[in-house]
């Protein structure tokens, strides 16, 4: 089996891994390539590969979302994509989501701000049977998020594109299912992967369908959220408070009002990390499964986009 590995960083960590996960593999990192190889596992790959080299199985996305490999516009026609699939980034998920949320709930932003005021003010404690988290998303990562915060007795309310049922959840589908998650949602927190139909999802309009004091969590992808449209209700004090780990341009640019907003806290892409070893062990098996012919979790539908 032939491996051509283009991993954007740490190219060099993924051949190790990949080789270690797949002994009897030849890996090669581009741009050392063969004109032919089995596989091809990229993230944010140059168009370039895919004109020099012909990839005969199928192409790993090193990441779980694949929109910007299927943004390239020279991909090969007919060559199966699989993606990433947990490989640890779930449970990780499930933590960075479960602090924000618990921030929101315990209201941790004013303690911080009447702590600076030197003031000593205890305030009544939020409901929490309606203190609704809506989930947007409810596929590998919305699944292992719900879960905690069913735990913590959180009412969750979830959107997907299918109605599919998620234990503790209380599932929506479609437009109307959509307006029905936000009225409710004191938290939303964005799952979504990047598609024609997601990308701009969370504008004006439907952000402002969520409730006066809502808090927006957006660890997805950047271009689902109107930044603008944020930054306006946060302005005018509708929402109360955003967490965003993902951006439209990352890294985010020094003059992004995002950085000194007082109502948003942000990260660097850091809410699940992309763990090469696991991931490689995860890439040995489904590729070594291809080979065999036998079918795959998280084959990529293009139609789809994700
Ligand atoms: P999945 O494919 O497992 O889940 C996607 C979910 O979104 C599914 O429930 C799907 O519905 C739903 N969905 C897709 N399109 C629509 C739509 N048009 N309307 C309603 N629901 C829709 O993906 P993952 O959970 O593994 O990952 C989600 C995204 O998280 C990734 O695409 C990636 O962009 C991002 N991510 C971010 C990371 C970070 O570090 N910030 C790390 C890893 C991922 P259905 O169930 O019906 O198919
Ligand atoms: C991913 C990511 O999609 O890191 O895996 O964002």
């Amino acid at each position: 089996m032939r491996i051509v590995v283009a991993a954007r960083r740490d190219t060099a960590l993924w051949c190790e891994a990949l080789a270690r996960a797949l002994p009897d593999a030849r890996v090669h990192a581009w741009p050392d390539a063969p004109g032919e190889v089995d596989f091809a596992a990229v993230w944010k790959p140059p168009p370039e590969l895919f004109d020099r080299v012909r990839i005969r199985r199928a192409i790993a996305n090193l990441g779980a979302g694949a929109d910007a490999l299927l943004g390239v516009t020279n991909l090969p026609d007919g060559v199966p994509i699989v993606r990433l699939v947990d490989a640890g980034m779930a449970e990780q998920m499930a933590e960075y989501v479960a602090l924000a949320v618990l921030a929101a709930y315990r209201e941790q932003h004013r303690y911080l701000r009447q702590q600076h005021r030197g003031q000593w003010a205890q305030r009544v404690r939020l409901d929490k049977r309606a203190f609704v988290v809506g989930l947007l998303g409810l596929g590998v990562l919305g699944r292992a998020v719900a879960a905690p915060l069913a735990a913590l007795r959180f009412p969750l309310a979830g959107w997907s594109r299918s109605a599919r049922a998620v234990e503790g959840v209380t599932v929506h589908a479609g437009d109307s299912g959509l307006d029905a998650v936000l009225a409710q949602s004191r938290v939303l927190v964005c799952m979504l992967p990047l598609t024609p139909d997601t990308r701009g999802l969370l504008d004006r309009a439907r952000l402002s369908r969520l409730p006066r004091g809502a808090h927006v969590v957006n660890v997805a992808r950047g271009p689902l959220l109107v930044d603008e449209a944020l930054i306006g209700l946060l302005d005018e004090g509708h929402l109360a408070s955003a967490t965003l780990d993902v951006f439209g341009e990352e890294p985010l640019p020094p003059s992004h009002r995002f950085w000194h907003h007082p109502a948003i806290t942000l990260t660097p892409h850091v809410s699940a990390a992309t763990l090469i070893d696991v991931s490689a062990v995860q890439l040995g098996d489904t590729l070594r499964a291809i080979v065999r012919g036998d079918r795959v979790a998280g084959l990529v539908d293009r139609q789809r986009g994700y």
